[in-house]
């Protein structure tokens, strides 16, 4: 695959495109990251933008994973020693689910966002936000409840992330988007330079199609998952036989996230999916291309209950091995 394609694919968004082909054009040595609030047991969004992760590394980039210890506090998401605790759980879990413990670096933000020079710097972007401008940024990762100082502060300190690593792209969900674009506007401000981002997809929620699958509400799959939990909630996803649904009787747009899942989890990390049926229903099937299957869905080829069978298989390979650390970390 092209080095652009490997870069940007499965990505929902890349801003800009000119600055991404600039890199594509000459990864080698560049760095990326993604960053996590850290907590205890990986879910399908944490490994979706590992799996670009991998996909940044194969195309020589260096890789960081930011496990934001300070960002988790600055969220309530705990005291620092409960944070750090999950960190370390957390980093043994991607390791498990295949970053390549060499290549990648694995920091925690308290091991430089407490130095002098990076708070002389947050502070000089505290002057120069409104307090609107920083909650506009913070409003889709920290939801709609009333925003605390320290989630105005959380949106600036990500941005001087990307100048503290030393990054040539910044990564993440949908859901940082804003943050992003804040960095876009205040990293000149502060005299340092605009760095690319890339943005991975957000899946739709398994049981309706709509919205998006969350580990707070609906059923999402992590780590922590079994063979058989894993079978049980992929059995019980929305999957019509199409990759565009019709909007719901309230106009509520849907996907399908038996589909999604095939596409931004499964394909990417392996060669072919093979589907397994009995001769008497037509023999196995095997896919080298999303696309394929897809087309298969659609026209009935493959029916619903085989895509779902094979999607719990694979999904299934993929945590084991994430799922045997935790449980060791666990004894
Ligand atoms: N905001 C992220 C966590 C985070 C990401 C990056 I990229 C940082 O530099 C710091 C924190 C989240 O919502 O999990």
């Amino acid at each position: 695959m092209d080095t652009y394609d490997l870069i940007t694919r499965n990505a929902e968004e890349v801003v800009t495109d000119e600055e991404v082909r600039e890199l594509a054009a000459d990864p080698e040595g560049k760095r990326t990251y993604v960053g996590y609030e850290p907590s205890g047991v990986l879910h399908l969004g944490h490994l979706l933008t590992a799996n670009k992760l991998i996909d940044l590394q194969e195309a020589g980039m260096e890789v960081v994973v930011l496990l934001a210890d300070v960002h988790a506090y600055l969220n309530g998401k705990g005291t620092f020693e409960e944070i750090r605790e999950t960190a370390e759980q957390m980093k043994a879990q991607f390791i498990a689910y295949g970053l390549d413990e060499e290549s990648t670096e694995f920091v925690y933000g308290s091991e430089f966002q407490l130095d002098e020079e990076y708070t002389l710097d947050l502070h000089e972007l505290e002057l120069s936000t409104t307090m609107n401008r920083a909650q506009r940024a913070m409003a889709e990762i920290q939801g709609d409840e009333t925003a605390k100082v320290s989630h105005l502060v959380y949106p600036l300190m990500q941005t001087l992330d990307i100048e503290y690593l030393d990054l040539d792209l910044a990564v993440g969900g949908l859901d940082q988007r804003k943050v992003h674009m804040l960095a876009r506007e205040k990293l000149p401000e502060v005299d340092y330079e605009v760095r690319p981002a890339l943005h991975t997809p957000i899946v739709a929620d398994l049981t309706s199609g709509e919205g998006k699958m969350s580990s707070s509400e609906g059923i999402t799959i992590s780590m922590e998952d079994s063979t058989e939990d894993l079978a049980e909630k992929v059995n019980s996803a929305y999957c019509p036989p199409t990759r565009d649904p019709e909007p719901d009787e309230d106009g509520n747009e849907r996907e399908n996230p038996v589909l999604e899942l095939f596409e931004y989890h499964v394909f990417p990390r392996f060669e072919e999916i093979v589907v397994e049926r009995p001769e008497k229903y037509g023999g196995d099937l095997t896919y080298e291309t999303y696309e394929s299957l897809a087309a298969d869905l659609e026209s009935g080829e493959l029916h619903p209950a085989d895509a779902k069978g094979t999607l719990a298989s694979y999904l299934d390979e993929l945590i084991a091995p994430g799922r045997e650390k935790l449980h060791e970390l666990r004894e």
